[in-house]
Formats: structure tokens, C-alpha cells, sequence
């Protein structure tokens, strides 16, 4: 890491070495909590509030996949929030979520990607299971962003156990290839994600990332995950907020055209551009 961003990281809680070193080696930690009670409730209304269609801004949301009146048991999920709502942003573009993002990446700047909300409700024993999110890496929607060091910063706002779907990880991945292949089902196809990938007698278990409301999850966006249905009858909320180091480039291709990069630039990102603009504060080292 650069003492330029050791310096810059003055008033952030920092990680400890141990956490950055156990980043590097298995690309995930379960971080410490960022957010207290009072911030955690006032988030939640607000996810609530967003979902509902309340935008309080007056800007909408770039892409929303939930809208009321849409089946109960699908998973919610609204991309690139923060323009939305206030209360959102100040935690999605928080200081303590750029800072310890430049901690583990040891890049100079970090700037916002996206957001995602993600609510998702308790099916109870339902017999189809639904609300899942199948092993993936995150990099295979994001081909567009080189090089390959993008994190996401998962802030929980319920308690996360097995029992409500809380995210799983492979430890190592990181360095796993890109596997081509967007989603795995949880069920039948985590056998053959390490089949393809890991020898026999090194098979690693998944690592169950429990955390309680206002703890923060880091993983690489290289790192295989997944999050298995919320069999609990309660929802399980939290808010994605993914991030890049502020030297990274857009670099299309036929296979991976530009997405959220287009999208937000209003088509008129070239290869090789910055990824900055009004989408993508800088939120390390913190605008003065
Ligand atoms: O929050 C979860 O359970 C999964 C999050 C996820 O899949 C992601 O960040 O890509």
C-alpha cells in the first residue's frame, strides 16, 4: 500500500492488517459494524420508501426490478439508488465505506460503480424455492471495467444467518479464472463450480458470512458467492455498494458492450475513458 493512501486515511476507522492481509489471501472479509441502530432504522425506511416508488430527491432510480403490486416472494432489487433518496446516498458514498476500499485496494482514489437495494422476503417453507442468488462472480457483468479490482461493500440491515440466506463464499476464488457463466443454481451446481476449478483433495468449503444489522461484508468482485433463499418469514435487507479504484478504464467489447458504463454516460463512452462523472463520485480521498 502507498503511504499516500495511508496518509489520506486519517479519521476512517482503519482495517487492521490482519483484515487486509486475510482480504488478500481469500478476496472477502467480514468487516465490523459502520452502522448503528438508529442509522440501520433510518435506512431501512428509506429502502422501504425507494421501493415503494417514493423517490425523495425527485430523481428515480437507473433500473428498478421491483415494483408494488409485483409477487411478494420475488427477490427486490433496485440498481443505482443513491440519486434517489439522501439517506441512502450519505451511506452509500460514506467516507468510512471509500476509506477502508482504499485501504484494502491500496489505490489512491475510489470512486462509486454502483448501488444495489436488495430485499430479500422470507418464503418460509414454501415448496419453490425463490429469492436466491446463485454462485457468481461479479466481474462477468462488468467485463467492461478493466482491470479486474472492483469490490463490493455489503451493508446488512437484518441480522444475516444460514437460516435467512445469508451470503456464502468460496475463500480463495479471487484467483479463480472468470468462469463464463452467470449464475449457478445454489442447489445442484456448487459441486461442479469446484469441479471445474479446485483438485479433489483441496474441495474448500463455502464460509457462511453471519453478520449482525449495520456490519459490513467486503468481496472481490473475482470472488465466487451466493446467497441461498430467506426461509425465515421475516425479510432480509441490505444495500450493495460496489466500487472501483479511480484509475480504472472502460474497455468495450463485443461480449461485453459497456452496461451501467453506457447506460449512465448516456452512450457516449469511448474505450480507454476514466470511469468519472456525475454517476461516479469520488468518495475517496473525500471532495473537499
Ligand atoms: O447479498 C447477497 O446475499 C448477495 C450479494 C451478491 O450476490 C452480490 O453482491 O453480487
Amino acid at each position: 500500500m502507498s503511504s499516500g493512501t495511508h496518509r489520506a486515511l486519517e479519521g476512517v476507522p482503519p482495517l487492521t492488517q490482519q483484515q487486509v492481509d486475510f482480504w488478500e489471501e481469500n478476496g472477502f472479509i467480514i468487516g465490523g459494524r459502520l452502522f448503528d441502530e438508529r442509522e440501520v432504522n433510518e435506512l431501512r425506511e428509506h429502502m422501504a420508501s425507494v421501493f415503494a416508488g417514493t423517490y425523495e430527491t425527485g430523481t428515480p432510480p437507473v433500473t428498478v426490478h421491483w415494483r408494488p403490486g409485483d409477487p411478494e416472494t420475488k427477490l427486490r432489487v433496485i440498481d443505482v439508488a443513491w440519486p434517489s433518496d439522501r439517506v441512502i446516498r450519505r451511506a452509500v458514498l460514506s467516507p468510512a465505506v471509500g476509506g477502508m476500499a482504499a485501504q484494502l485496494t491500496g489505490a489512491e482514489s475510489i470512486r462509486i460503480f454502483t448501488d444495489a437495494l436488495l430485499h430479500k422476503p422470507g418464503i418460509g417453507d414454501t415448496a419453490t424455492p425463490s429469492g436466491m442468488l446463485g454462485w457468481h462472480q461479479d466481474y462477468n457483468w462488468w467485463r467492461y471495467v478493466a482491470p479486474p479490482d472492483l469490490l463490493t461493500a455489503r451493508i446488512a440491515l437484518d441480522h444475516e444467518t444460514p437460516e435467512n440466506g445469508c451470503m456464502q463464499v468460496i475463500p480463495g476464488s479471487h484467483r479463480w479464472p472468470l468462469e463464463g457463466r452467470a449464475y449457478y443454481d445454489l442447489e445442484t451446481d456448487f459441486g461442479a463450480v469446484c469441479d471445474s476449478q479446485v483438485p479433489p483433495d483441496e474441495r474448500i468449503a463455502p464460509i457462511q458470512c453471519e453478520v449482525e444489522p449495520g456490519q459490513v461484508t467486503w468481496h472481490h468482485c473475482m470472488t465466487m458467492h451466493a446467497s441461498p433463499p430467506n426461509r425465515t418469514n421475516r425479510p432480509r435487507r441490505s444495500i450493495l455498494v460496489r466500487l472501483l479504484p479511480g484509475d480504472m478504464r472502460y474497455v468495450a467489447s463485443e461480449a461485453s458492450p459497456g452496461g451501467v458504463w453506457q447506460l449512465l454516460k448516456g452512450g457516449k463512452a469511448t474505450d480507454g475513458d476514466l470511469w468519472e462523472g456525475e454517476y461516479f463520485p469520488r468518495l475517496w480521498p473525500v471532495p473537499r
